[in-house]
């Protein structure tokens, strides 16, 4: 009875890892600053057929208006009414609604350590007026007063973090001048759960938590245990939600990665930081390298990490990860590195749907990093238009709608489960490996051809590389790669390629 007792309590725990993605599922995408009704429309037009697991949304509860609406205001909130630029409740009711019908499911991004900045001033400027004074500490929406923050707490003598080499700072202090909850209260965790749990009866499977480093773990666990279980009309009995906490730790830090696993999931920052110096073959790493990539690269274990290549933060300079951070921008190099990722087994993984900003360079900072998504003149959000060939008008990005993007997330579906295999490099920046005899994936980032031929571990035929094409009926509209008998290919990639990697898998066989 006390063993079975304990193990429902592993179970029950345990539970906040899982992502709650549909079986044959295992990717998100994070649409960045998109409306709910562009989401809504795209998880039936584009990520339910293709396999996509869920949507990363941007921040849903009411924020600060600012000045010239830069992206950073969605993580100013002033109440937990559904009610953005994105969309008001109706409209994320309905996204929530249309996307789980398709099979694809919302997590949403939960800024929970603080409210606006002291410095946003008093009044109604706010996405569905509600009423706020950053002095006195009011946010009337929820409501919270100067009781519920963190001032008597904080030590340091700016009131701010001073120094990341104290926890202490860092947890109660105000992060970038963000007035900081006082998350031990009873009186605060009721109200970010209830905000969490209105969130969970509409149908999300999770839940993004912002800034998480700046929040103690035993008051996440404390706001966690209040959560409600998924909503039986999606989910099976008994699911909790999945929790991925944003901490980054780039190691040598004060605070480790590792105090939050008793919540749930981590973002691995070091991934996209990595990963990113390889590729660009900068402090002389090589792709031969990725032999032991994962935990032997001093990374989480990989059923606790939430990877990504590159985030709304380190996109744009923001955040953590530095220069080597790979991203849209570097567009080529970019479609190898998500291509590592997704054909890769660690971690859970992210892809990122980004906009564009013109990019303007001054002592190396990019002067318009602060630039929100495309909007019109009196401020709202533009629709996602798509374009005849398939990619997004407007000035959406839609990186995951990149062919060789959107074909590795189905790649990565086919091979779930199977084991790391066959691996193959130069010693230098040509490499390969297989996905048990399910997929394969080969790459030439040397400044030189390749012609090899490779134990694939498929079985014999003829398939279709996912890269340079895909799978079209019965035609293939890219390179066609023949396997033997014993599972070899030969695979001839030249340097100059507009994509020097060649990816097949079972589902691709021609
Ligand atoms: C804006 C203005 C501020 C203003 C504030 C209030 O920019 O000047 O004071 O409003 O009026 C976003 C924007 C912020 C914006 C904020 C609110 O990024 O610029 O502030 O909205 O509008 C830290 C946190 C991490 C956070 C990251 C940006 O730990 O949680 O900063 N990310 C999340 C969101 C983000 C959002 C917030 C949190 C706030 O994803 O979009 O902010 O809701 C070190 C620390 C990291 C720290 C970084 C950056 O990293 O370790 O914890 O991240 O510094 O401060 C090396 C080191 C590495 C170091 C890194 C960068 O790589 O190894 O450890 O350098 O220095």
């Amino acid at each position: 009875m006390q063993l079975s007792l304990l193990f429902l309590f592993i179970g029950v725990c345990s539970a906040h890892y899982n992502p709650n993605v549909e079986a044959g599922r295992t990717s998100i995408v994070h649409l960045f600053e998109w409306r709910w009704e562009d989401i809504a429309a795209e998880c039936e037009r584009y990520l339910g057929p293709n396999g996509f697991g869920g949507v990363q949304i941007s921040p849903a509860s009411e924020n600060l208006i600012m000045t010239n609406r830069p992206w950073e205001e969605r993580y100013q909130p002033v109440s937990y009414k559904i009610c953005t630029r994105s969309g008001n409740e109706e409209e994320f009711s309905d996204m929530v609604n249309r996307c789980n019908n398709v099979g694809v499911h919302i997590y949403v991004d939960v800024v929970m350590n603080h409210m606006t900045g002291y410095g946003a001033g008093v009044g109604t400027s706010s996405t569905c007026g509600s009423y706020f004074n950053s002095g006195a500490r009011e946010f009337k929406g929820v409501p919270y007063s100067f009781l519920d923050f963190n001032e008597y707490k904080c030590k340091s003598s700016s009131g701010g973090i001073d120094h990341y080499s104290d926890a202490y700072q860092v947890r109660d202090c105000q992060l970038l001048g963000l007035l900081d909850l006082a998350l031990e209260k009873d009186y605060v965790r009721c109200k970010i759960a209830d905000y969490l749990n209105h969130l969970i009866s509409i149908g999300v499977a999770g839940f993004r938590l912002d800034a998480s480093k700046h929040m103690w773990p035993g008051d996440i666990k404390a706001v966690i245990s209040r959560l409600d279980n998924l909503n039986t009309t999606w989910f099976p009995n008994d699911t909790r939600p999945f929790i991925y906490q944003e901490v980054i730790d780039l190691g040598g830090g004060t605070i480790s990665a590792s105090e939050y696993f008793g919540n749930g999931r981590v973002t691995e920052f070091k991934y996209g930081a990595k990963l990113g110096n390889v590729i660009r073959k900068w402090n002389g790493e090589k792709m031969a390298y990725l032999k032991n990539w994962g935990e032997d690269w001093a990374f989480m274990p990989s059923d606790r990490a939430l990877v990504f290549i590159d985030n709304h933060d380190n996109q744009r300079g923001h955040g953590a990860g530095g220069a080597s951070i790979l991203t849209f921008f570097d567009s080529q190099l970019y479609k190898m590195g998500v291509g590592f990722m997704l054909a890769h087994p660690y971690g859970f993984t992210r892809v990122m749907s980004s906009y564009q900003w013109p990019r303007y360079f001054v002592n190396g900072k990019d002067t318009n990093n602060w630039m929100g998504p495309p909007s019109n003149a009196n401020g709202s959000i533009k629709a996602v238009t798509i374009n005849a060939d398939t990619t997004c008008g407007n000035d959406w990005v839609c990186e995951h709608r990149w062919r060789q993007i959107k074909n590795m997330i189905i790649f990565r579906n086919v091979v779930d489960g199977q084991s790391f295999a066959n691996w193959w490099d130069n010693g230098s920046n040509q490499i390969a490996f297989g996905r048990g005899n399910k997929g394969f994936i080969i790459f030439n980032n040397d400044d030189w051809n390749m012609d090899i031929k490779l134990n694939t571990g498929l079985p014999a035929g003829l398939y279709c590389d996912v890269i340079s094409g895909q799978k079209e009926g019965t035609d293939c509209t890219g390179k066609q790669i023949t396997v033997s008998i014993e599972g070899f290919a030969r695979f001839q990639i030249s340097n100059t390629a507009e994509d020097p990697f060649v990816a097949i898998h079972v589902n691709a066989k021609l």
